[in-house]
């Protein structure tokens, strides 16, 4: 089965290319020669989401899905959650997202925090969704050099190291991603 994921994300395409295998072909972005910023107007994972799928799905008619991902942190009241890309201002990178989460957090107690991704997937025509959440911590400094974006700042409840410590298919394993990913692997395997 040939899906596309509509994603401007290297490090999700090569997470989500791992978990599928061979068993579907994916294509990304640059497969099907599209170039350019997808629009993310809304103020909810699955809203914007859907939004990503929706907006390839309209121009190429092909089956698709795409992934919205936020960092919950309980003491920024949720922060940066569906701003997580963005945090620190236009054209950020992910050392100023990071870097502004740890200004904000100083030495707070309560570190906890959780990072939750949706799966928008359009195929053949009809909408579909799915979750995955993994609970952990905010460090109170980077630790490792793998992933991205918040990796370096997020430990998994239950383990050592950070996201940004553990190899890819680690990570996968218990990520939100991994987990939404292996949803979605799950309901096309049944289609
Ligand atoms: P696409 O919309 O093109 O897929 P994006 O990077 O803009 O790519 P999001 O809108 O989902 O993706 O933004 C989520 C941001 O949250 C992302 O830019 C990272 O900074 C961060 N993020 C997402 N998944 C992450 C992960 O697995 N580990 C660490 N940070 C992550």
């Amino acid at each position: 089965m040939e899906l596309v994921f509509a994603t401007n994300n290297k490090h999700k395409l090569e997470e989500v290319q791992k978990l599928l295998g061979n068993n579907f072909n994916l294509l990304s972005l640059k497969d099907i020669s599209f170039e350019g910023e997808i629009p993310e107007d809304y103020e909810t994972l699955r809203e914007n989401a859907l939004q990503k799928a929706r907006y390839i799905h309209d121009r190429f008619k092909t089956n698709c899905f795409a992934d919205d991902t936020g960092l919950e942190i309980d003491f920024l009241k949720g922060a940066p959650g569906v701003y997580s890309a963005r945090y620190a201002g236009p054209g950020c990178t992910f050392d100023d997202n990071i870097n502004k989460v740890l200004n904000e957090m100083g030495y707070a107690e309560n570190r906890k925090a959780r990072f939750r991704t949706v799966i928008a997937l359009i195929l053949d025509k009809k909408e579909y969704f799915f979750e995955g959440v993994i609970d952990g911590k905010i460090l109170k400094e980077k630790q490792g050099n793998e992933g991205f974006g918040y990796d370096p700042v997020f430990r998994p409840l239950g383990y050592e190291q950070s996201f940004a410590e553990m190899i890819l298919e680690e990570k996968n394993k218990i990520s939100h991603r991994g987990r939404a990913t292996q949803k979605l692997i799950e309901f096309l395997l049944k289609k």
